[in-house]
């Protein structure tokens, strides 16, 4: 029985909670029964992507290569989640064209910037800020939020979802359409 394989795409500001929900979500996964692999920007930038920058053409080659390594990763089956802030619509949507129609489900992380700054859990931001790291997404680059996604994390009354609620709202997307 061969099981049918998606891109899970998270997109949103550092310290928007892109990589705890890649983790918490597969952990889910697992416990179903499903192979997932993970592809997170700063991760892969230490490897496959090591030769690239923060420019906007740096940035765009990163997020196609990913895409690609998604597709491959799809083909065999597995439900690929990638994390990366991925900040520009028209290399998102580059991604989405490689696949059918369905099994590219896009995450927006639509979490206010003070919050994500707030968080600064390598003090990137104190960095941006202080004007040491240049071209730093929300500060002084820009992100483009997703048009149109098939989810939106969003924070309810002033209080942000935990990353195990996050993963069930995705989990019963996946039920919905048939992907799990
Ligand atoms: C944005 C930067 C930058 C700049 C370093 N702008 O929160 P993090 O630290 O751990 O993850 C961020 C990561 C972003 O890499 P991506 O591959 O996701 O970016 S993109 O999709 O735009 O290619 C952040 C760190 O790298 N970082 N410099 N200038 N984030």
């Amino acid at each position: 029985l061969r099981q049918k394989g998606c891109v899970i795409w998270i997109t949103g500001l550092s310290g928007s909670g892109k990589s705890t929900l890649a983790c918490a979500l597969s952990r889910v996964l697992h416990s179903r029964g499903r192979l997932t692999y993970i592809l997170d920007g700063d991760n892969v930038r230490h490897g496959l992507n090591k030769n690239l920058s923060f420019s906007a053409e740096d940035r765009a080659e990163n997020i196609r290569r990913i895409g690609e390594v998604a597709r491959l990763f799809v083909d065999a089956g597995v439900i690929c989640i990638t994390s990366l802030i991925s900040p520009y619509q028209r290399d998102r949507d580059a991604c989405r064209a490689l696949l059918p129609v369905g099994e590219f489900i896009e995450i927006f992380m639509d979490f206010p910037l003070e919050i994500c700054e707030q968080r600064d859990a390598k003090g990137l931001y104190k960095l941006a800020r202080a004007g040491k790291i240049k071209g730093f997404t929300g500060i002084d680059d820009p992100y483009e939020p997703p048009e149109c996604c098939e989810i939106v994390m969003q924070p309810r009354n002033g209080v942000c979802p935990t990353p195990k609620e996050m993963a069930e709202q995705v989990v019963s997307y996946l039920e919905e359409k048939g992907l799990l």
